[in-house]
């Protein structure tokens, strides 16, 4: 018997030669940018709980609140007079399906976090859906580089299906993390399971471990 875990070590090798844990991006011509049982697609799939709300900018508010030192209700001008923020990422759904190279366009959740000031002791977060949908990463996760509330994809408005008029962007997690139509960011000092993660799905769901269930 063995007495390490071979899948992480597996996971942990081929992040090494990818170069995951650098500064750069891995070579995207390489077959190890799919994560393992993962297939590429090129059209974009929508997923939902069979409610897609629809969220004029007007009406739309974020509320950011839970242990932070400055809670903040942001309307559509107050969100949109944040720095802008561009990033390029892959989409890996839980569904086995990536789709690379999605430019996304919004504010870091960085420029969140130094806006809220989380206290010590938020060590998780929990975003909150208009659909009444939730799920929960850890702060740590959430503060990732290339974490943000998008307003547009590929260089136009999201639309309705995929969120509009703003969603997080989890890069590094399967997809269910990354909640659409959101309404609230709430920190937390203790782990609060959301919608999925208390349905079978796993609490993390880092595709390059294959996370899938819990
Ligand atoms: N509010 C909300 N966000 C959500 C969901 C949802 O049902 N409601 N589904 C999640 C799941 S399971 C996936 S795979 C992605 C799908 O995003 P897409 O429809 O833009 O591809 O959204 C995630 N965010
Ligand atoms: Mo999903």
């Amino acid at each position: 018997m063995t007495d390490f875990n071979e899948k992480l070590t597996a996971a942990k090798q081929a992040w090494a030669r990818a170069g995951r844990l650098l500064t750069g991006k891995p070579d995207p011509d390489k077959a190890y940018r799919l994560p393992p049982g993962q297939r590429l697609v090129t059209n974009w799939p929508v997923l939902d709980l069979g409610v897609q709300p629809h969220v004029p900018k007007e009406s739309w508010r974020l509320e950011i609140d839970g242990l932070v030192e400055n809670p903040a209700t942001l309307d559509w001008d107050a969100f949109m007079a944040l720095p802008q923020f561009e990033d390029v990422s892959d989409i890996h759904c839980v569904t086995q399906w990536s789709r690379y190279d999605n430019r996304w366009q919004g504010v870091s959740t960085r420029t969140l976090i130094e806006l809220v000031r989380p206290l010590p002791d938020a060590d998780h977060v929990v975003l909150h859906g208009h659909d009444g949908y939730t799920t929960n990463v850890e702060l740590r996760h959430f503060a990732e580089e290339d974490c943000l509330i998008a307003h547009s994809h590929d260089g136009a408005p999201l639309t309705r299906e995929h969120g509009a008029p703003a969603r997080l962007v989890i890069p590094r997690y399967y997809f269910w993390k990354s909640a659409k139509w959101i309404k609230r960011i709430e920190f937390l000092a203790v782990d609060r399971p959301g919608f999925w993660e208390v349905r079978g799905y796993h609490n993390i769901g880092d595709p390059w471990l294959e996370e899938r269930y819990g």
